[in-house]
């Protein structure tokens, strides 16, 4: 309770991604840095439920029961909490009309904020531009061990292939195909981000969407990714001045991501 008489440690945060209903889902993390966090404003940039679950395997348990709590705690004390529903959490679209507000968080179809130093943003989760975006994004993430193991992998899928019959088939040149075109729908998705901020006269645009942090000029205009909590567990945050930084939750606190489940540091309430 000591914590809420403190000023808020952010102006303001930004998250998305975050597909709470999956076991894909770090809840426990993003409970962590909600509960460890305070803002003025906190956006929810698009995908926080994963309402697409709802059809196939829903999964929830304590952890994420604790992110909506803790979503809601900022909410009743004092946090603008504004909910920017994506596609995976588009059952909410429909009810945008009807000036939804649940809590005290306010759902809008895309919002803009101004920083403290005066850059206006403009906030929508991104699947608009999903046209530009249509290779396996997670290609362009795999990191150095996913690729040694696709490798060694490879040799065995051509032993037997050759066994059968079949000629040669390299698979780390066709994976480093697919990571080129990758890269390239990202630079395609950020390019089409930008070019709609600057057609609706902001600074810059903060999204979410192709789970893929980032922070950088393009073409003239802010692009702001706040990234994901399910292949990473990151966060745009806005200091006081305006300043406006990416935090990587897992690496800050040293959590290792392949142990997540094991973790018990959201569990004590
Ligand atoms: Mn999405």
């Amino acid at each position: 309770m000591s914590q809420i008489s403190l000023p808020p440690a952010y102006r303001a945060i930004f998250i998305s991604d975050t597909h709470l209903g999956t076991r894909g889902c770090r809840s426990e993390f993003l409970a962590d840095f909600l509960r460890r966090s305070s803002c003025q404003h906190l956006f929810l940039v698009g995908d926080i439920i994963d309402g697409w679950r709802l059809r196939k395997s829903w999964y929830w348990d304590k952890s994420h029961d604790d992110v909506l709590k803790q979503i809601v705690r900022l909410a009743r004390s004092g946090t603008n909490v504004t909910y920017i529903p994506g596609n995976h959490d588009e059952m909410f679209r429909t009810w945008l009309p009807f000036g939804l507000e649940i809590c005290g968080i306010k759902m809008s179809r895309d919002s803009e904020h101004t920083t403290a130093d005066g850059k206006r943003l403009l906030v929508m989760h991104g699947d608009e531009f999903d046209n530009v975006v249509r290779y396996a994004r997670f290609l362009a993430l795999l990191g150095d061990w996913a690729y040694t193991v696709a490798l060694s992998f490879n040799r065995w899928f051509n032993v037997v292939r050759l066994r059968l019959g079949y000629p040669y088939w390299s698979l780390s040149a066709w994976l480093k195909r697919q990571v080129k075109e990758a890269v390239k729908a990202i630079d395609r998705f950020e390019v089409a981000l930008a070019a709609e901020a600057r057609r609706r006269g902001f600074d810059g645009v903060v999204c979410g969407h192709i789970h893929h942090a980032e922070m950088r000029e393009v073409q003239g205009i802010l692009y702001l990714n706040d990234g994901d909590w399910v292949e990473s567990c990151t966060a745009l945050v806005e200091h006081h001045d305006g300043r406006l930084e990416l935090i990587d939750w897992a690496a800050l606190n040293r959590l290792s991501f392949f142990q997540p489940r094991l973790n018990k540091v959201a569990a004590t309430a």
